[in-house]
């Protein structure tokens, strides 16, 4: 189904030079990858994520918390890049002054050839020991998981961003200065809600960037935005791509 875009928007399409995409579980929907606020299924139906997320999560029940993310690496293992990721990798290719910046841990931007890149709450497929952040590719089979590290013996976890732990910080750092200078900010299948990472959008607005928002529903951002476009990132992002670049 084609989208139809405002001719002001395509005009700010085409003149944008310096252009930040940041993007949230939504652009992820249509691999496949429920979003993570969706309610989650079977085993997990009676957790919210906010609650596994977290390291005193991870104290308390560092068996079920590891659990909970192979489960998640097993969706993520199956899924493959959309084509709302390809068309944000295409903008990237046509456009040197591009950055993306996900909130997203299950590195299908990367797998859709994205390089300009931050990913700002880590990468579920990476796994690190609790104690010195030391990476494991792989680990010996554990009758009581977690897993421990070969180099230290402290139990392995994903290397992911938890609540209450803060982003790294040269990725924070480069996509807020990418946000307070860029001429185009396009905000995607994000809910707003998670800082400090939700600040991006506002403070691109702040600073005089055309904002967009992406998003079948409304965020807090929507009112913000100068254009909102209420469809699905894998609709909405190859009509954004080819108004950009044909
Ligand atoms: C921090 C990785 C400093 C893990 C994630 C109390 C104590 C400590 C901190 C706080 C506190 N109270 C508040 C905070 C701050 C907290 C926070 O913001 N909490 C929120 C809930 C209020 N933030 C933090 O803790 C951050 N760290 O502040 O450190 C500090 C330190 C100590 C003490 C104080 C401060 C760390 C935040 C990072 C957490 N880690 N993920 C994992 O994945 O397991 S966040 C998690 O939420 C995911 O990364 C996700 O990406 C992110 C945001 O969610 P969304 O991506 O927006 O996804 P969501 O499901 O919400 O929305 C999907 C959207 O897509 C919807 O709008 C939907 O309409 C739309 N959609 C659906 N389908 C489509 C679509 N859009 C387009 N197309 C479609 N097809």
């Amino acid at each position: 189904m084609a989208v139809d875009l405002p001719a002001e928007l395509i005009d700010r399409l085409r003149a944008a030079r310096r252009i930040v995409a940041f993007t949230g579980a939504g652009i992820s929907a249509e691999s496949g990858l429920s979003t993570f606020r969706d309610t989650q299924t079977g085993l997990w139906a009676k957790y919210r994520p906010e609650d596994l997320a977290t390291p005193q999560a991870f104290r308390r029940n560092p068996r079920m918390v590891w659990e909970w993310y192979e489960w998640r690496r097993g969706f993520v293992a199956q899924a493959a890049p959309n084509p709302g990721h390809h068309a944000l990798a295409q903008i990237e290719a046509a456009r040197p002054g591009f950055l993306l910046a996900t909130q997203n841990v299950d590195g299908l931007h990367a797998r859709a050839g994205s390089r300009n890149l931050v990913e700002l709450h880590g990468n579920i497929r990476r796994t690190i020991c609790l104690d010195h952040r030391h990476p494991a590719e792989s680990w010996a089979p554990v009758d009581e998981p977690p897993p421990r590290c070969g180099q230290c013996g402290a139990p392995l976890r994903p290397d992911v961003v938890w609540f209450g732990e803060t982003l790294p910080e040269a990725a924070l750092r480069r996509a807020q200065e990418a946000a307070v200078q860029c001429d185009l900010f396009l905000s995607i299948g994000t809910s707003t809600m998670v800082y400090p990472a939700a600040e991006l959008p506002f403070m691109a607005g702040a600073h005089g960037a055309t904002v967009i928002e992406i998003n079948p529903d409304f965020t807090p951002l929507s009112r913000l935005a100068n254009f909102v476009l209420r469809e699905n990132a894998g609709t909405a992002l190859p009509a954004v791509a080819s108004a950009m670049l044909d």
